[in-house]
């Protein structure tokens, strides 16, 4: 019944993904996308692709002895082969906040582009040396932006349902930029993914209800699990999906947008006949996991993807803990040791001196933030710099994607890019042989009201965006 209700909503556009931009030759195609008429009531509506670019990761090859240290060879510096289709604002479809390719921010002029109003998201999806820059205002209106060459033209962009953070795609002719929304009447926080290279779409609604469809035969299928509302949909190369479930209300801390936080993850198998719950984690009371996704990476280079989440209750506050995809705990780090605070997970990069693999995070970014860089040593975690006087996140907001990774001043070594405590300056921190330093720190000439948006272009340059609060979104591209 559920199914036949469900497709009748859907609106489906199959776009051809092979078409390409006659006066732009051997560029990369973008993504397919599709035209969305304007959302009827209970704004039903999904945009469906025919193809999805796989995820990119960094090179890992290590030494056996070594597990945390790469080679400074394998630090990312180009973008990626496949055209991305897709733009998240947290980067990268596994949860790492990283941006691959060697940037040249420092010296580059910004472009400012005049918004219609406050921005609250920005995307970026780059096309060739072209890039998309999509913005979610705050009273929900989009707007894109085509920049090339130093050029700005304002493109269509289709509506987004309120209150779901944003996944761009763009059309063949660069002509629109299109935003996913959940086939449902009362969407969740989160935005539907493309999770396959058959282009089936994952989705969930306010309930915690996930369910994947099948683009191609139309069926449903929900999967037996209560994922956390806001939870932003993983996936990875393999086509499984990593998200967090259980909300509880346990932890009465709620700074992340609602007062619900996750009580387990989930890691969902999507290939064989039926989709199985391969892994479900468990956190024991009365722990939680304060975010809104996990990390979902290989942090020492074995093939094998971990999961990192930060767990928090009212005695210890937050610590950041590591898993292996069966749900064993492979180690953990120090708790902060007091109640209502937190740590911000960001990503995990070749940040370290010698490009060893190190988490980023950010202590108490709502009352003075402090960068911190993890390494993994056996079952613990240890904090090996800081820096203070930077923060990722506003309290209340559901925004956890205001820092990101990435070798932005393109010395070929990837550092932290995020806001001043003030948030009217950009800081890149890297990592030196025994701390952390600001390499470069840019004036925003307005205050970060949106995360950050990167993107990679074909030449393995970088690109940078983000919204400020006098309604300008401010872009550093070549
Ligand atoms: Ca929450
Ligand atoms: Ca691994
Ligand atoms: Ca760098």
């Amino acid at each position: 019944m559920k199914k036949v209700i469900l497709i009748t909503l859907l609106l489906f556009s199959f776009i051809s993904a092979c078409g390409q931009k006659d006066d732009v030759p051997a560029l990369p195609t973008a993504a397919a996308a599709a035209t969305l008429p304007p959302l009827p009531e209970g704004a039903n509506a999904v945009i469906v692709v025919e193809e999805e670019a796989p995820v990119a990761e960094p090179d890992s090859a290590v030494s056996p002895d070594s597990p945390t240290t790469i080679p400074p060879t394998a630090v990312p510096q180009t973008a990626p082969t496949q055209p991305t289709q897709f733009a998240y604002t947290y980067q990268q479809p596994d949860g790492n906040r990283i941006v691959f390719g060697k940037g040249n921010l420092p010296n580059l002029t910004p472009l400012d582009i005049p918004l219609d109003g406050t921005p609250q998201w920005v995307t970026a999806l780059p096309l060739g040396e072209a890039v998309m820059w999509g913005v979610v205002l705050d009273d929900g209106r989009t707007q894109a932006f085509l920049v090339q060459d130093g050029e700005t033209t304002e493109v269509t962009a289709t509506e987004l349902m309120p209150d779901v953070a944003p996944v761009m795609t763009v059309s063949d002719d660069w002509q629109q930029a299109g935003f996913l929304n959940p086939p449902v009447a009362e969407a969740g926080g989160n935005s539907p993914v493309v999770y396959d290279a058959a282009g089936n779409l994952a989705y969930s609604n306010t309930a915690g209800e996930l369910f994947l469809l099948d683009v191609r035969s139309g069926d449903i299928i929900q999967i037996d699990a209560e994922i956390l509302p806001d939870g932003r949909l993983l996936f990875d190369e393999n086509g499984r999906l990593l998200i967090l479930s259980d909300p509880t209300g346990r932890y009465d801390h709620g700074v992340l947008g609602d007062a619900l936080e996750g009580g387990g993850v989930i890691l969902v198998e999507t290939g064989g006949a039926e989709p199985t719950i391969a892994t479900h984690i468990i956190i024991p009371e009365p722990q939680v996991i304060e975010g809104t996704v996990p990390l979902w990476v290989d942090w020492d280079g074995d093939g094998q993807r971990e999961i990192i989440a930060t767990l928090s209750d009212a005695n210890q506050g937050a610590q950041i803990v590591l898993y292996n995809e069966d749900g064993e705990q492979l180690a953990a780090g120090e708790p902060i040791g007091q109640g209502q605070r937190w740590r911000h997970q960001i990503a995990v990069a070749p940040f370290g001196p010698n490009g060893e693999m190190e988490l980023a995070t950010v202590l108490t970014p709502h009352i003075g933030g402090t960068v911190g860089f993890y390494q993994w040593n056996g079952d613990a975690l240890n904090i090996v710099a800081e820096l203070p006087g930077y923060t990722s996140h506003v309290i209340n907001s559901p925004n956890l994607d205001m820092a990101m990774a990435g070798d932005f001043d393109g010395d070929g070594q990837p550092e932290l890019l995020l806001p001043t405590d003030d948030r009217t300056q950009l800081g890149g921190i890297q990592r030196t042989a025994d701390g952390a330093e600001a390499v470069y720190q840019l004036d925003l000439d307005g205050k970060m009201v949106t995360n950050l948006a990167g993107a990679a272009l074909v030449s393995g340059d970088t690109a940078v965006g983000v919204g400020l609060d006098n309604g300008v979104l401010r872009v550093w591209q070549p």
